[in-house]
């Protein structure tokens, strides 16, 4: 699946800043390194992003490979589902703000030769935050073009490969020699005459001028090293790490979340009709599994009231978006012993069942009314880092089609894809992997329309009744492991959770 990018392109983000000479040499420099550096460990999460879309008339499945360290190069795929695609054409740009407005020049990517429907090129992301890619098509059918929300950010910082490491250890020193080199042969045999031989005198001044420009150069290494420890922290900072949580339990069954800054929560838009989507799964079996909607407090807290819940430890994850349309997930845990509370109401859920099995990996899950949904898998085994609809089929006790389908959230469906050791949390929608609050945004910066529709596109699914029983979560796993599947719908008023155990290639 993984092919050569046939070119990387430069891509205006910030034009004044782009444009200026050290930020390129320092992009240069770091492709070069990104090239060179040794293979470092996997990343914590799921950063690429999985979407798909309608550009116009035409149906695409977009895959955004985010590079490990910005600036960086980005590698997008684009399949169309029909064949009459001539063209595919991509650009990145910032997601919110004024910038939006500007789109730069967008380059066309390659068709593969072996596949005419799939099309390949690269981006280079010179800034991290909320950013959109532009994918435009043009063919049979006319122009279309979507735009995909990608949070760029900066998943590690490259070491050095060992040989270069050597190799500019070598330099350092040759340069070093030879600048004290010149300057001693200088003062010792510059105002010689021709054929005579350096006299006592000269001999003394070449000493003085070995000591002042041996005192120099040592300031000079000493100054540069102390640039490259700055660099080397300012590099280190720019790595991103999930923000965490703190937890606490009041009165009995009220959790209250605090972040490490009170103001972190202070710019949230809400995503799929709220502020906050909070989970928690019991550790390690993942037999139990919550999905609440805590409040924001106005001192910047979360606030949600648990139901009667089992002692256990608990993993959360609090999926916001900021006002930018960058998407976070907050992590923490929490010590239970047996709590008692309300039933859950509203959009809240929770599923209790069978432990994670890490031997055996299920296809089938069953619904408290007797029906149950199937995972309808391919016969191939599941493997990392290749992009896949994940489809899901809701039947009734008879074993037909599930015709009660309603939105859960204006979404016809929700998936948290969970990975055994809790490393990897996605929270996909039928439109990817991608939060909805920043596709509203990026919709609405293909619209040219400044108003925040952040919630457009569930709104307009909420309309399409009725829903298929048939949902489906494009989607690519990160890397190997085991793997538990929680699928979300809403049948007749009841919200549904199906789970599946995965293990993947
Ligand atoms: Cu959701």
């Amino acid at each position: 699946m993984h092919t050569e990018m046939p070119h990387a392109t430069t891509v205006d983000l910030q034009e004044s800043s782009i444009r200026h000479g050290s930020r390129v040499f320092r992009s240069l420099l770091w492709l070069l390194l990104s090239w060179i550096a040794l293979p470092a460990v996997a990343h914590v999460g799921s950063p690429d992003v999985f979407y798909e879309g309608d550009a116009g008339p035409y149906h695409l499945f977009v895959v955004v490979r985010v590079p490990q360290v910005i600036p960086g190069v980005a590698e997008v795929e684009v399949r169309s589902t029909a064949g009459d695609v001539a063209e595919v054409r991509i650009v990145a740009l910032r997601l919110g703000g004024g910038e939006a407005e500007r789109v730069p020049t967008s380059e066309v990517i390659e068709r593969s030769k072996p596949d005419p429907q799939w099309f390949t090129g690269s981006l280079w992301f010179m800034e991290p935050g909320a950013l959109q890619i532009r994918v435009q098509v043009s063919g049979a059918r006319g122009k279309g073009e979507l735009a995909v929300p990608v949070p760029a950010i900066a998943q590690q910082k490259l070491p050095m490969a060992k040989p270069l490491v050597a190799g500019l250890f070598a330099m350092l020193l040759l340069l070093t020699l030879g600048a004290l080199s010149i300057a001693v042969a200088g003062a010792r045999e510059a105002e010689l005459p021709e054929g005579e031989t350096s006299s006592l005198v000269d001999q003394r001044r070449a000493r003085r001028v070995l000591l002042v420009s041996s005192f120099i150069l040592c300031g000079l290494l000493y100054f540069g090293k102390q640039w490259w420890n700055a660099e080397d922290a300012a590099a280190a900072a720019r790595v991103y790490t999930a923000p965490r949580v703190s937890a606490t339990l009041v009165g009995g069954n009220r959790l209250v979340l605090k972040t490490q800054e009170a103001t972190y929560l202070s710019d949230l838009i809400p995503d799929h009709g709220h502020l906050v989507h909070l989970f928690l799964i019991r550790v390690t079996a993942m037999d139990l599994f919550l999905h609440l909607h805590p409040v924001v407090a106005s001192n910047g807290e979360l606030d949600a009231e648990l139901p009667t819940m089992p002692a256990g430890r608990y993993q959360i994850f609090a999926d916001v978006v900021h006002q930018s349309g960058f998407p976070a997930t907050m992590l923490g845990e929490l010590d239970l012993s047996d709590i008692s509370g309300p039933s859950l109401g509203g959009d809240d859920c929770e599923w209790s069942g069978a432990p994670l099995s890490t031997a055996m990996d299920t296809t089938e899950s069953p619904l408290p009314d007797g029906g149950r949904i199937v995972w309808e898998r391919p016969q191939t085994p599941v493997k990392a880092g290749v992009p896949a609809s994940f489809r899901f089929r809701v039947e009734d006790p008879n074993g037909n089609p599930a015709s009660d389908l309603q939105p859960y959230m204006g979404m016809a469906g929700h998936a948290e894809f969970v990975r055994s050791d809790l490393s990897t949390f996605a929270h996909l929608h039928p439109a990817g992997s991608v939060s909805m609050a920043a596709v509203g945004l990026a919709q609405a910066s293909l619209l040219g329309n400044l108003v925040q529709e952040q919630n457009a596109a569930p709104a307009a699914m909420a309309m399409a009744m009725p829903l298929s029983p048939e949902i489906s979560f494009p989607y690519g796993f990160p890397r190997p492991g085991k793997y538990r599947i929680f699928v979300q719908i809403k049948r007749a008023g009841r919200i549904e959770t199906g789970v599946f155990d995965a293990h993947v290639n």
